[in-house]
């Protein structure tokens, strides 16, 4: 793979026909190596493994493509700030704190942005958006800072600056029942012919799932966590939800940006937390509609369902309950890691 990029002027060159040449060189180079690896039908998407994750290919989107273009291109600054997820674990939810956090001197929670503008176009994904398709960014260099960027790599493949440099990353994930289950919903939101709750389940548990396996995606950020505890911080959306003003000033203070004692007096943490609230950001005009939240993307409402923990009782039966938690207790054995399936109760996994 690192042959692919050699010769390349991809990312330096001044013209901008040569830089069109030179991206279309790489594009064709990465197409060529994409074509060499494992592939799998989830019954619906293909799925292309890469670096033991699987990287979904939706709508025509060549995640993968992206994945490899930023690994090679994108240039960290210890400045950034990423926010890395298993998918559908509250990642829209922890864009809009951390993008409402770094920024709430210059937009108060009644100025926001996000009022008006999806937290999926506030902080881009870098494979799936800032590179997707092999897309190379010109202006990335003139984004505000901290700059602020997410990824559902799992630790291993994040863009090889990203690792080197010392910027922080916050890392969000979920019990796997519920998020197997939200995953489920977000899927029929594209439209027909998605896997039935069975196939998904049956794929989830061997792996095969957006940016899986789950427990490997969560192991590398967990492990990098207990590592370089001031440069990951490990969250986890049960948390949020049974304390978020703990949460969020863990978070605050873990990105630099401690609130201070006169904020916390004026309420300012629940200002923001009540702003980032499922209920109020689901009801917004900008997060109700079916209309894709960017071009090409899926239908700014389908993140935006029902937020809460324990969803999975009301979908999964009871065998699968059991098989999940087991894999899970398997997978997490003597890493300390455990979650929680509802509010009340703790349970070893
Ligand atoms: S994605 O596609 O990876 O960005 O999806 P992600 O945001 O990680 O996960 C979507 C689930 O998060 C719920 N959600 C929220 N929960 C609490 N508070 C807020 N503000 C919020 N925003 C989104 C969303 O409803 C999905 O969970 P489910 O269980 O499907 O409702």
């Amino acid at each position: 793979m690192e042959e692919i990029f050699k010769n390349s002027k991809a990312s330096s060159s001044s013209s901008s026909s040569a830089l069109v040449k030179d991206q279309e060189e790489m594009n064709k180079k990465i197409e060529e190596f994409i074509a060499t690896l494992p592939v799998e039908s989830d019954g619906s998407a293909l799925f292309y493994q890469f670096k033991g994750c699987w990287y979904p290919n939706l709508f025509s989107v060549l995640t993968i493509q992206g994945t490899i273009t930023a690994d090679l291109l994108f240039k960290a600054q210890d400045s950034d700030i990423i926010l890395a997820s298993t998918p559908k674990s509250g990642t829209t939810w922890l864009k809009s704190l951390i993008f409402s956090i770094v920024n709430r001197k210059r937009f108060p929670p009644n100025k926001s942005p996000l009022l008006t503008t999806h937290p999926h176009i506030l902080i881009q994904f870098l494979e799936i958006g800032h590179y997707r398709n092999g897309n190379i960014p010109r202006n990335l260099d003139q984004l505000p800072k901290p700059r602020l960027f997410a990824t559902h790599s799992h630790y291993a493949s994040l863009p090889r600056s990203i690792r080197h440099s010392s910027c922080r990353i916050v890392y969000i994930c979920r019990n796997p029942l519920d998020n197997l289950v939200s995953l489920y919903h977000f899927r029929r939101s594209f439209g027909k012919n998605q896997p039935e709750m069975d196939t998904m389940y049956e794929n989830y548990s061997r792996g095969l799932t957006d940016f899986g396996p789950f427990w490997d995606n969560i192991l590398g950020y967990w492990q990098a966590s207990l590592d370089k505890p001031e440069e990951v911080l490990f969250m986890k959306y049960e948390d949020l939800k049974e304390d978020i003003v703990f949460e969020m000033k863990r978070l605050a203070k873990f990105l630099g940006f401690p609130f201070s004692v006169e904020e916390e007096n004026e309420g300012l943490v629940e200002e923001i937390s009540s702003l980032c609230s499922f209920e109020i950001l689901k009801n917004l005009e900008v997060n109700q509609t079916h209309k894709p939240y960017r071009e090409g993307g899926v239908s700014a409402n389908a993140f935006y369902r029902k937020g809460e923990v324990g969803d999975f009782m009301n979908h999964l039966n009871p065998s699968m309950v059991e098989n999940l938690m087991k894999i899970t207790q398997e997978k997490f054995a003597g890493s300390g890691l455990v979650f929680k399936y509802s509010l009340n109760k703790l349970h070893n996994s």
